[in-house]
């Protein structure tokens, strides 16, 4: 009993709904312009572009920046922080998603 209760306890400090939000890009866009998610989430960035990408974030709430990586890659990012985070790509400026992260 006693060790069952310790199991509750550590699966009740885990984020309740911890997942991965996955944002293609092709075509030099983002498969979309506008996504939501939760702190203790992570973005997946995978490019499908027969080049390289380089995602970026200059907004308060989290800066990243994941460098330029080819196609077929990914670049994760876990969410720190609740507020809003406007991402680019630093190679196709004319990329960009915005990203609201809430509790
Ligand atoms: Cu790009």
């Amino acid at each position: 009993m006693i060790r069952l209760i310790a199991a509750a306890a550590v699966l009740a400090a885990l984020p309740a709904s911890a997942t991965e939000v996955e944002v293609a890009q092709k075509n030099k866009k983002f498969s979309t312009t506008a996504v939501k998610a939760k702190v203790g989430d992570t973005l997946v960035f995978r490019n499908d572009d027969p080049f390289f990408h380089n995602i970026f974030s200059l907004s308060d709430t989290q800066s990243f920046d994941l460098g330029s990586y080819p196609q077929g890659e990914s670049r994760k990012v876990v969410l720190k922080k609740e507020g809003t985070l406007e991402i680019e790509c630093a190679i196709h400026p004319d990329m960009k998603l915005k990203v609201q992260v809430e509790k």
